[in-house]
């Protein structure tokens, strides 16, 4: 987009942002708060940080005794990712820095790999033994033969590592497992991905329609706090899910579809907008291209043809659609986040972003806003070489689209196969759980045998550790800085992650073990500071700060300087796509060989006696990353199978009955899950929260509790398009004869 058409004022909104009251309503209130203390005055030192529990990132404070005892964090009332107020995990941050079950010193295996035998190591020998093993491989197969797992901050240091030895395989499980459908849909469509945080102005919104994105258990806080707003506003809202999710009990309407056809549904409001002509006329005419194309497509996609399908009641889908086009362009399609279902994930996503169009909400007031951030230039440092292959070669031809590196494609790349000339032998991992986050376990672990050397960088004793060959304790975000977060809102921002004491143990930040390395690799050239603390402190003065100036802040508000939060109607607007409009058919994906405008195909369905796996968050907990938080253990210490009532009747399955699962390939669950029959789940699924059922025993509080859903997700739904990984199509049956609780 042009920003040079658009009028410059000098600063807008920059007035605090209300606070919701009605949130936190929403969990059992004794969450909230339940672990600070009100500490004397005199005896509270506080520090800024910004949260790693989720990958919203929270700015905040945390709050100290003079001789370092962690007291309590709080929310960063300048911050627009919290306005003053963590979620319970946030405040429960502080359990992940008492919890003695946290890695201590490096290990180093002594037996096979997988057997989670290890000896102590100093951080020298440690370091001496990675260095040696990568410029062994480096020179038998090249530096590309290196990858790099990251989901978290330290993935900022290993990436410039692995990019100053010369490997471009730097991949985190929130592209092809998470959000990548989604952006690929929108950047084909309006030129530009959704990004984190979204980009959606719910505090202003009249409608928010939500597809399987359950707000309110997906605890990704100020957006949860301004739905909540825009409720006690008035605002509509919208909920598409085969559960009753906290979300669609907060609802206008909730549409309980039959699990797989969202698609259907989609196509079936695009209908009705378009032959009831209640989309936005003057916005599709001078925004997008395709129209006509897309009318005809969905010429026959009728109520009644998606009642068939999705067993929505034909005058819901006319009343709902009739909803969103009152509010326009005031509404939001939501783009949802883990959108990795049922493999045809980017064509889902790709008629959420045309629902949007046809309702002129991007770009709008109370539709998505066009966010700004504020870029920290690099630290100097000497170009890094040009890798000569990356994953991609692995896979010719296929997954044009992708925009980002795939995580699942660079283990895929890892097992050897004839077709292939080299295949990736070393790998860093550092903050994600590979074995509980990629789907097909068994494929995760071939790869993993595969390998020359697995480094593994955690906080806790994980899966993955268990498979590592040396084992890297990070120590915990509130005892390390960070990169400053320059995230992108309504308004720039920067926050600053600093100690808030020295680490426990033998513990190290990212940031020192990437240097560390580098030194050893004779790298040092990409690492020409004595510490962070003077990276960060010229990086900050390069954009008018400093590292002092944000000890002090935390929270630096950046106002914008252009007046283009929203279109105006009378702007131009180009758009970053081949024909620089909005496109509704789509020409990247007709280029590409795909279908320009989404087809809807049916998806498997259950076998008899089986019931589809479906998943998703709590407010409590994140992944598999706070299991074993002793704070977040205390609200919930496992987790539970909803199943519907007539489905208990029939296994004859009673509330608190233990059972384990097996899937359609006879995969039987580690671990017995306990039942709960309820109403609010169909009759064809079962649900479980992700993040349980955790088989490394050195987690003492979290091992053994509750199901994981990672390994019954044996089935993945391959995105042509881009190479996400739909988890959603795999069955599941019960085993009753469940004799033991869990201890
Ligand atoms: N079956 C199934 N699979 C899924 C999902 C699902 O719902 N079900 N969700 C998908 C989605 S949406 C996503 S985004 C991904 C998430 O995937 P991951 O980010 O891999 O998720 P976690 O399970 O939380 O694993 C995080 C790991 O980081 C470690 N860790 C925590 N804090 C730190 C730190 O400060 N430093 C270091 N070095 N390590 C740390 C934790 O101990 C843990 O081992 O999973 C995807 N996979
Ligand atoms: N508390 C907490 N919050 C989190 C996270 C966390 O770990 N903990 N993780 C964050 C991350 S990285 C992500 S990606 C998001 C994920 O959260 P979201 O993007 O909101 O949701 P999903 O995990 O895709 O979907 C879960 C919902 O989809 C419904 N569903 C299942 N099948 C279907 C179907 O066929 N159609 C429809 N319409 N709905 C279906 C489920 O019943 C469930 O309610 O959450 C984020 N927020
Ligand atoms: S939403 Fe909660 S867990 Fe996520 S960053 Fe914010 S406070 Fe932390
Ligand atoms: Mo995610």
């Amino acid at each position: 987009m042009k920003r040079r058409e658009f009028i410059k004022i000098s600063s807008i909104g920059l007035g605090g942002i209300a606070v919701a009251s009605s949130l936190y309503r929403w969990v059992p209130s004794d969450i909230f708060g339940k672990y600070t203390e009100s500490g004397e005055k005199e005896d509270n030192v506080r520090t800024p940080t910004y949260c790693e529990i989720c990958f919203w990132q929270c700015a905040g404070w945390v709050h100290t005794t003079s001789e370092g005892r962690i007291k309590k964090i709080t929310g960063h009332d300048d911050d627009p990712h919290c306005n003053g107020r963590l979620c319970p995990r946030g405040t429960g941050g502080v359990g992940m820095f008492y919890d003695e079950d946290r890695l201590k010193t490096p290990l180093i295996r002594t037996k096979e790999r997988g057997k989670d035998v290890f000896r102590e190591a100093t951080w020298d020998e440690a370091f001496d033994y990675i260095a040696e093993k990568l410029k062994d491989i480096a020179a038998k197969h090249g530096p590309e033969c290196i990858a790099l797992f990251t989901h978290g901050s330290g993935g900022k240091f290993f990436g410039h590592l692995l990019k100053a030895m010369g490997s471009d395989n730097i991949g985190a499980p929130s592209y092809a497992q998470c959000r990548g459908p989604r952006e690929v849909a929108f950047y084909s469509t309006f030129g530009s991905i959704i990004g984190s945080p979204e980009p959606t102005d719910i505090r202003d919104t009249r409608c928010l329609v939500l597809i399987g994105s359950h707000l309110g258990e997906n605890m990704h806080n100020s957006q949860v706090q301004e739905m909540s707003d825009a409720i006690d506003k008035g605002a509509a809202i919208i909920t598409v899910d085969p559960r009753y999710s906290i979300a669609a009990s907060k609802s206008k309407f909730w549409l309980p579809i039959k699990p797989a056809t969202d698609l259907a549904l989609l196509l079936s409001w695009i209908h009705v907008l378009i032959y009831e002509e209640w989309y936005d006329k003057d916005y599709v005419e001078r925004r997008t291209f395709g129209f006509e194309q897309l009318k005809n497509h969905v010429k026959d996609f009728t109520p009644e043809w998606a009642h068939g399908i999705t067993t929505i009641e034909p005058h819901i889908i006319r009343e709902t659609a009739r909803e969103m086009a009152t509010a326009s362009p005031a509404v939001i399609v939501h783009p949802g986040r883990h959108v990795t279902w049922y493999g045809d994930d980017t064509q889902r996503m790709r008629a959420v972003a045309i629902l949007n169009a046809l309702l002129g909400s991007w770009g709008r007031r109370g539709g998505f806003f066009n966010p700004e951030s504020q870029s920290l230039p690099k630290f100097p440092h000497p170009e890094y070489p040009k890798p000569k292959r990356t994953w991609r070669d692995a896979f010719p031809g296929k997954y044009v689209l992708a925009g980002d590196v795939l995580a699942s494609g660079m283990c895929d790349a890892t097992i050897p196969t004839p077709a292939r000339d080299c295949e990736i032998k070393a790998w860093l991992v550092n903050g994600t759980n590979l074995i509980e986050t990629l789907p097909n376990r068994k494929n995760t672990l071939e790869a993993i045998q595969n390998l020359e050397l697995m480094v593994v960088v955690d906080t806790m004793p994980m899966e993955i550790t268990g498979w590592a060959d040396v084992v890297l304790p990070e120590c915990t975000y509130l005892e390390r800085y960070d990169m400053v977060r320059a995230s992108a809102h309504r308004e720039a921002t920067l926050a600053l992650r600093m100690p808030a004491r020295e680490p426990l143990y033998d513990s190290k930040p990212a940031w020192w073990m990437a240097k560390e390395l580098g030194h050893r690799l004779g790298l040092d050239e990409y690492f020409n500071y004595e510490n962070i603390e003077e990276m960060l402190d010229w990086q900050l003065k390069q954009v008018g700060s400093s590292l002092s100036e944000m000890q002090k802040l935390g929270v630096k508000r950046i106002p914008r300087q252009y007046d283009d939060l929203y279109f105006r109607d009378s702007d131009e607007v180009e758009f970053n796509t081949n024909s620089g409009k909005i496109e509704l058919y789509s020409s990247d994906l007709a280029n590409a060989g795909f279908d320009p405008i989404p087809v809807y195909t049916a998806h498997p369905e259950p076998p008899p006696n089986f019931y589809r796996l479906n998943y998703g968050r709590a407010p409590m907990h994140t992944f598999t990353r706070t299991a074993n938080n002793p704070n977040l253990t205390d609200l919930m210490d496992e987790n539970t199978l909803w199943v519907n009532p007539k489905v208990a009747k029939i296994w004859d399955l009673k509330n608190n009955q233990y059972v384990k699962l097996k899937n359609q390939d006879g995969v039987v669950s580690s671990f017995a899950i306990k039942v709960r029959v309820t109403e609010r789940i169909r009759h064809d699924s079962v649900y479980m929260v992700h993040g349980f059922g955790h088989s490394n025993p050195k987690l003492s509080r979290a091992h053994g509790r509750g199901a994981s859903d990672s390994e019954l997700i044996t089935n993945v739904m391959l995105d042509p398009i881009m190479g996400g990984t739909g988890m959603r199509g795999n069955f599941v049956t019960f085993i009753t004869n469940v004799e033991e609780v869990q201890a």
